[in-house]
């Protein structure tokens, strides 16, 4: 379906749903695993985070590091450590050394609330972690490194919801074996196509066409990543025509004789290299 509308359409009602979904497994854990997408880290950050977690400890993990340049990674993390109070980890999941490292920082973020446990007279019991994350950000990928060592289902838990899932992903450690999804809010436009730009709005919500024009003109504005782009279409300037010309996509229109370029195509084309990290290395947020 073609939409010939700027905006990103969203449902209020999913919204309020999604998020009763994620505090409800916000409440059963000690310890939040947030994954963001190291292409925007602001942008695919939840905003009310600090508000439903209150003062419980929160891991980033900067997802799809792969897909950006490393220089400017350690940056971000530099950043997002200071803004956040976090510890903050750059992993990509095709090459996922960082599950040790993982389970080392969840373990010592939970010590003080296990610690407050047994100062009841309670046992010690392994730390509860659950991962959360907007769409497509690689929650479930993240989820299955973590346990693919152990497929320990550790069952429903007494004076918690039944019909969560745990795993034992190491003696100290249950995960919560599905994440919890982040809602994304109406207000934002610019966040919104940042987020349409890495997948993570369903393109029923917008026109592709719309999008990846404006993926041309965010790129535009940074030297570095329009030359990238120039040259991955042998382009001069930047456009949909332009580029559905070099490529050959070209459609008739009106009459057989007309040729005109097949920008729709074209646009599809732009999002799925962009995506699949064929033109190059992006960060999309800026400081
Ligand atoms: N390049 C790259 N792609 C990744 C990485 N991690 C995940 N992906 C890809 O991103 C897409 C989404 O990954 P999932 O693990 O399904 O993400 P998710 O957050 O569970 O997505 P939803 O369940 O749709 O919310 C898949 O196509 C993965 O192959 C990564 O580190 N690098
Ligand atoms: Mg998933």
């Amino acid at each position: 379906m073609k939409k010939d509308k700027l905006h990103i359409h969203w449902y209020p009602g999913h919204i309020a749903k999604a998020e009763r979904a994620l505090k409800e497994k916000l409440n059963l854990v000690d310890v939040v695993i947030e994954v963001l997408d190291a292409r925007l880290p602001i942008s695919s950050s939840y905003d009310d985070i600090k508000k439903l977690l209150g003062d419980k400890p929160r891991l980033l993990l900067l997802n799809k590091s792969d897909l950006v340049n490393r220089d400017e990674l350690t940056d971000w993390v530099e950043y997002l450590k200071q803004n956040t109070g976090c510890p903050v980890l750059a992993v990509d999941t095709k090459s996922f050394k960082c599950v040790p490292q993982i389970e080392k920082i969840v373990q010592k973020l939970s010590e003080p609330r296990i610690q407050a446990i047994m100062a009841k007279g309670l046992l010690r019991r392994p730390a509860r972690v659950v991962v959360v994350g907007l769409p497509n950000v690689g929650k479930s990928s993240i989820i299955n490194k973590l346990t693919k060592s152990s497929k320990t289902k550790v069952g429903a838990k007494a004076g918690v919801t039944r019909q969560q899932q745990w795993v034992r992903i190491n003696p100290n450690i249950d995960l919560l074996d599905t994440p919890g999804i982040i809602p994304m809010k109406q207000d934002d436009q610019m966040r919104a196509k940042k987020l349409a730009f890495v997948n993570s709005v369903s393109e029923n919500a917008y026109s592709v066409e719309i999008v990846a024009k404006e993926l041309l003109d965010i790129i535009s504005q940074n030297d570095n990543y329009s030359k990238l782009f120039k040259e991955y279409y042998k382009v001069d300037d930047l456009s949909l025509e332009n580029i559905s010309i070099s490529r050959n996509w070209l459609r008739k229109s009106g009459g057989d004789s007309n040729i005109s370029p097949d920008t729709e195509r074209c646009a599809g084309y732009i999002l799925k290299d962009f995506r699949d990290g064929k033109i190059g290395k992006f960060i999309l947020d800026s400081v």
